[in-house]
Order: C-alpha cells, then structure tokens, then sequence
C-alpha cells in the first residue's frame, strides 16, 4: 500500500486524488490526514519542506511533490492520458499544467498572507503581486481553454485551482473569467472523482 500525507481541502493534494482516481489506483493509497502545522509529526521526516501532499512507497522512499507523484502514479498506474507520451504534446501539457500550478500557488500565497501575518502587517502590494499572477494566468488559460481536457494534467489542475479559488474566495473568478464556469461544469460531468475528492469543509 501507498501513503499519501494529505489534507481533504489541498488543492495539490486533491489533484494527486484526482490523477490516482483515474488511474484507477485509487484503492492503493491510503490518505494519512495531515497538517502542516504539526511540526512534530511525520510529514517534516518525509518532506523537509513541510509540505503536503507527499508519498510514501511501499519501500519508505517519499515522492514529493505533487508534480512528481503525478509522474509517479502516471508511470506506474498510466498509459499517457494524464501527461501525453508523445514529445511535443508532453511539454506542452507540462507548461500548461505549471500554468495552473502557478496560479494555485499564488492562491495560496494570499490566503497564508492572512494566516501567517497579524492583521496590520499584511503587505497589500505582495497580496497585489500574486493577484497579478492569478489574473494574468487565468486570462492566458480562458484564452487557450481548447487545451485544458480532461483528464489530462493541465485541466486537473486548473479544475484544483478553481476548486480551491471557490472555497477560498481570492478572487470572483466566476464574474471575471466567465467562460471558466461552464469549462469547470464539464470538467464536472467529466471526471467523476471531481465530486469523490470535494472536501466537507468546501461546501
Ligand atoms: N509545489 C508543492 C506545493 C504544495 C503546497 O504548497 N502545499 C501546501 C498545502 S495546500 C503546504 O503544504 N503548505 C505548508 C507550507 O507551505 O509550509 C506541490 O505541488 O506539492
């Protein structure tokens, strides 16, 4: 059995679930729930990042992070759906697929900017800095939607990243990019571990 170090609501953690679902390698991982602010757990051991999600091999070998354990489970379990064999389809799937990782880490950046600062220090220019990278690259990927299908990599991503913009409330990217609504409703139909890995607490 495989490990993963995870929490319900990472939206890197959430597509790994999603890649492994469809892989159908779902039923060999177990989810070890895990968050990042237990500093004396396992996860600092696994990962010296302290970052989630991680993987542990069968062996005790970790995988880390989330872009490597999707090589990983999409080697192992895959057969080239989620990242192209073919060359030139590869990398431009990889690109597209650091596009969407891009804007989920800035994403990410503006909420910890609130977790992790007290109120009267919280920078308005950096939270304006990563607004710039979500803004700019959701307007470049509604612009290039024709490429974000399921179930390949970059859509999984991009559906994380939404997830995650959704619960987290960073922007209305519903009111400003509103061709990404109907894109999410497909991706929706289209892959049904979109709805087994929605976290209770994103309702
Ligand atoms: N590049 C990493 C990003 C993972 C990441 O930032 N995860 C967040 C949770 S969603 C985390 O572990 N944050 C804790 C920290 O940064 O210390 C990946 O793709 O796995």
């Amino acid at each position: 059995m495989l490990t993963l170090l995870a929490s319900v609501t990472s939206p890197f953690a959430r597509k790994v679930r999603i890649v492994a679902d469809i892989l159908g390698a779902a039923d060999r991982i177990t989810l070890q729930p895990t968050t990042t602010a237990d500093i004396t757990g396992p996860l600092r051991k696994i990962n010296p990042l302290g970052k989630i999600p991680a993987l542990v091999l069968e062996d005790g070998n970790p995988i880390f992070d989330s872009r490597v354990i999707v090589e990983y489970l999409e080697t192992t379990f895959g057969d080239g759906r989620i990242i192209p064999r073919d060359p030139d389809k590869r990398f431009r799937q990889l690109t597209l697929a650091a596009l969407a990782e891009g804007v989920n880490d800035a994403l990410l950046l503006i909420s910890y900017e609130g977790r992790y600062r007290e109120p009267n220090q919280v920078s308005q220019k950096w939270l304006d800095h990563q607004l710039g990278k979500v803004t700019r690259g959701l307007d470049y990927i509604s612009r290039h939607l024709e490429e974000f299908k399921a179930p390949g990599i970059a859509a999984i991503g991009l559906a994380c990243a939404l997830g995650y913009a959704d619960w987290r409330k960073q922007l209305d990217w519903r009111k400003l990019y509103p061709s990404l609504v109907p894109w999410l409703d497909a991706f929706d139909k289209a892959v049904p571990a979109w709805q087994r890995t929605k976290a209770p607490e994103m309702d």
